[in-house]
């Protein structure tokens, strides 16, 4: 175990690793660099940035223009909310809203882990934005950076006590997990430097805080709808037989993200770990990321998340590490069984008189495009009724809290505004997720938000041609192999190698339980309707009475699915 505190021991670490160290818990120099009239941040800061939430970009599609005039990048910042569970109160919604056209650039993202995304903020509004933010009682400290990320949760708004005990223990595990730097404070909220001579402590993070991202999430029972599979740390919420929460099973390890040509970076699905009662989940939690802490890579970013450690030193060897950290005995972790997976979306009853409908939102972009207002619609439906809402991990938005007599008007609202009933919306397109890439990433090496629209339509009108059209297929598009809209989880997943290709990923299934292949990589983009075209004929005459799309291909194979794609193009 490495001496944290020593930064001289710092030689052949990451440089991330050098920049955290040396930050004074994550002020650097971000401060002074905002009062400074630039229109960016320097490398430090742009690291430390990410720990509160802050991401530095450039817009993409202006790249090409400014260099034709010797001109800088068109430099930008993109700022993520931390919301536990997806939880938005209405003020904080109008917030966001109000931020977004203020100084973003008047979109809102719903993000796959349940946050807010604004793009778009220049440095000189940053502060302003996070302000508002943290005005209206959300914050983005922890939204992106080495620590414990979002801690997400099934959004479905139900009045139960199993639903409360579940929020609990939620709050429970936010409040040990959120960096405890006051940095945050004296940056964004010109909090008060505090002069003590006791120095500050970070007593789970320390000086360097973790070798990496961390992604915990918490699932109940049956319902898959945040992808257990995806996570370092997932907690699956377990009912006793009257209706209170006994437990959590402990699953460890998932992640998604890897590099093109770098078979040492691999995608890896959560393996079960334990199973431990609701008084004892903060203690599990907080262990489990302290091991990470503790032995996670920090020479190499690509090998530091938690699915390598376990790799590296095996699944027992994690486990009793985590045992001789708490204090009460790990249990036997239990079997799990999914239900099909629940968007949430249309009108359902919240169990105490009121209602909740769950509203597609394509990609998670809330915006005002081509006749659906989505924008303008749901910060009406806010403004008037005052709904509670809810982002779900499929990129969606739920609308909690209403009265059974407000239920007609809220209907009159979305479809003034162009938003589509749920019902109407085929079912390719509702269980669709791409990530944003272009113009904003700076990770993306293909198109994915602007791309899926189009040939998700196409593939939809595919699959009603061949009375496919009420099938439940998931498919996910992410520009590049990091996997943000967890295309490696769904039936079909496109993940971009290069700008207009993709490969082609089969054999997943619905429930998002087991890692899809890639069945044919590098396939251009205007070639993916024609690839999928026979698949989806041969599925329709060959499989058994209610298999999923995913699972008849696992069943069939590779091998038998090309001979047979082969016959249905010949016949
Ligand atoms: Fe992600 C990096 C967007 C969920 C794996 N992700 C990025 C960045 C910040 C690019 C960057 O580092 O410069 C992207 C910003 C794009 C933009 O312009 O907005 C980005 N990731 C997203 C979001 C917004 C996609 C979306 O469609 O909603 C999601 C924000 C979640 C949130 O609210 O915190 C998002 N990212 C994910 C997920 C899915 C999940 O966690 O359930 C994954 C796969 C799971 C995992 O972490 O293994 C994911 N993002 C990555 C990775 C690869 C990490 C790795 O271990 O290799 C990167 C790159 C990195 O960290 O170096 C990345
Ligand atoms: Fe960017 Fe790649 Fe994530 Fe898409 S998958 S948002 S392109 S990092």
């Amino acid at each position: 175990m490495s001496d944290l505190t020593d930064v001289s021991s710092l030689d052949g670490l990451s440089g991330n690793e050098t920049v955290k160290a040396t930050s004074n818990h994550l002020r650097g120099l971000i401060k002074e660099e905002l009062l400074e009239e630039t229109p960016a941040f320097g490398d430090a800061s742009e690291t430390l940035l990410k720990f509160h939430g802050i991401y530095q970009q450039d817009d993409r599609d202006r790249r090409k223009e400014a260099r034709a005039k010797g001109l800088d990048k068109h430099h930008q910042l993109m700022i993520r909310t931390r919301i536990p569970g997806g939880v938005v109160s209405p003020d904080a919604y109008v917030a966001h809203d109000e931020i977004s056209s203020k100084w973003a650039n008047g979109t809102l993202r719903v993000t796959t882990r349940q946050d807010f995304q604004l793009h778009g903020v220049i440095k000189g509004d940053i502060k302003k934005a996070i302000r508002g933010i943290n005005d209206a009682l959300l914050t983005t400290l922890g939204g992106c950076g080495d620590v414990e990320r979002n801690i997400m949760c099934c959004p479905e708004p139900l009045a139960d006590r199993f639903h409360d005990e579940v929020n609990r223990a939620i709050g429970a595990m936010v409040a040990e997990l959120t960096p405890k730097t006051r940095a945050y404070h004296e940056i964004w909220l010109d909090g008060e430097v505090v002069e003590t001579s006791e120095p500050e402590v970070e007593p789970l993070y320390r000086e360097q805080y973790l070798p990496r991202k961390f992604k915990t999430t918490v699932a109940l029972e049956g319902d898959n709808c945040v992808d257990v599979y995806a996570h370092d740390l997932s907690l699956v919420a377990m009912r006793s037989a009257d209706g209170t929460l006994r437990g959590f099973n402990v699953l460890v390890g998932g992640g998604l993200g890897r590099t093109h040509n770098k078979p040492e970076t691999f995608v890896a699905a959560a393996v079960p770990l334990c199973f431990v009662e609701p008084a004892q989940v903060v203690d599990l939690a907080r262990e489990v990321v302290a091991v990470q802490r503790d032995y996670g890579d920090r020479t190499n970013r690509r090998h530091a998340r938690l699915k390598y450690t376990i790799a590296d030193r095996g699944l027992d060897w994690f486990r009793g590490e985590v045992q001789n950290r708490v204090k009460f005995k790990l249990q036997a972790p239990e079997p799990l069984s999914w239900k099909p997976v629940d968007d949430h979306l249309g009108w359902h009853e919240q169990g105490d008189g009121r209602l909740y409908i769950g509203i597609f939102i394509e990609n998670g972009r809330i915006a005002d495009v081509d006749g659906v207002r989505s924008r303008t619609g749901l910060r009406k439906i806010v403004d008037e009724l005052r709904p509670q809402v809810r982002l779900t991990a499929q990129q969606n938005v739920i609308l909690a809290d209403i009265d059974p007599a407000d239920r007609a008007r809220v209907d009159e609202l979305l479809a003034e505004h162009g938003i589509a009933a749920v019902e109407s919306i085929p079912h390719a397109i509702r269980n669709s997720m791409a990530c944003p890439a272009t113009p904003t990433c700076g990770l993306a090496v293909a198109e994915a938000e602007r791309a899926l629209p189009g040939l998700i339509r196409t593939l939809a009108s595919l699959l009603d041609e061949l009375g496919l059209a009420d099938e439940r297929i998931s498919f996910r598009m992410s520009g590049c192999p990091n996997g943000c809209s967890r295309p490696y989880l769904g039936d079909v997943g496109f993940v971009g190698t290069t700008l207009g290709k993709y490969d082609v990923m089969l054999a997943g299934d619905f429930n998002g339980t087991r890692l899809n292949r890639v069945y044919a990589p590098n396939v251009p983009f205007a070639e993916i309707p024609g690839l999928l075209r026979p698949m989806f004929a041969t599925f329709r005459s060959d499989r058994e009475a209610g298999e999923g799309f995913g699972n008849w291909v696992e069943r069939i194979g590779f091998a038998a699915l090309r001979e047979r794609v082969a016959t249905e193009r010949t016949s």
